[in-house]
């Protein structure tokens, strides 16, 4: 897979080079490039903002920039690319997103910032990809990068080859719609405190049927909006 990230903050996503995904991009899985907005900017000051039509606070990127570099990082482009903007307008990431995105041969990521972008360019970036506006959540970020960084986490775990034991996927939360079971290693006790003696029966059945139930309680606890009613 291709990932493009376009950024004002293109060392922010240094931290891609190491850990699993490192390994993905040093083994060829991952091809991600990062470019600097402001090498799409032309004046000496290489301005990528400026004040919103019709008044308000805060400022917001410029068009210009932002058409030159999509041109740029979806020109001579394999396949028509996913085009993602992170945006605490857009529609929810959830882990069926990044499924669905784990298939595309080319994500394009483009990082606003201030306020956010000029409206134009989604539909200008709608001319070269897939346009998907995209939230991690209700809160909001200073800007696309964390957000960006966490998709790109996401998306690329899920990569055939990126996670080496293919069984580790199938089991944690959210693939099935419950939360992951607890997990326990040795020592069997620990600090007075025992690992649920089912575990230590050698009983897969019985294994099988306590992680299930342990699932549901914690979804139930937790997070029972995503329990059918
Ligand atoms: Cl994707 N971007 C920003 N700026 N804030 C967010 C977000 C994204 N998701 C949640 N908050």
């Amino acid at each position: 897979m291709r990932i493009d990230v376009v950024s004002i903050f293109p060392t922010i996503f240094d931290a891609l080079e190491v850990s699993l995904l490192g390994k993905a991009r040093q083994s060829g899985l991952l091809d991600v490039h990062v470019h600097d907005l402001r090498a799409f900017t032309h004046d000496r000051h290489r301005t990528v903002d400026d004040t919103p039509y019709g008044g308000g606070a805060g400022m917001v990127m410029k068009p210009e920039p932002w058409g030159e570099a999509l041109d740029a990082v979806t020109g001579g482009a394999v396949a028509r690319p996913v085009i993602v903007f992170p945006s605490p307008a857009g529609e929810r990431f959830t882990q069926a997103t990044a499924r669905e995105l784990s298939t595309a041969p080319h994500l394009v990521f483009g990082c606003g910032r201030y306020e956010g972008i000029d409206e134009r360019v989604f539909d200008y970036a709608a001319e070269l990809g897939d346009v998907r506006l995209l939230s991690l959540g209700d809160y909001v970020l200073n800007g696309g990068e964390v957000a960006v960084m966490a998709m790109v986490e996401a998306i690329g775990r899920l990569i055939p080859g990126v996670v080496g034991n293919p069984e580790s996927l199938v089991e944690e939360s959210h693939e099935d719609g419950l939360l992951e079971y607890p997990s326990f290693t040795k020592p069997a006790l620990w600090r007075e405190r025992e690992v649920p003696p089912v575990l230590l029966s050698g009983n897969h059945g019985a294994v099988a049927a306590w992680r299930r139930e342990q699932q549901l309680v914690r979804t139930r606890e937790r997070r029972p909006d995503l329990l059918p009613d």
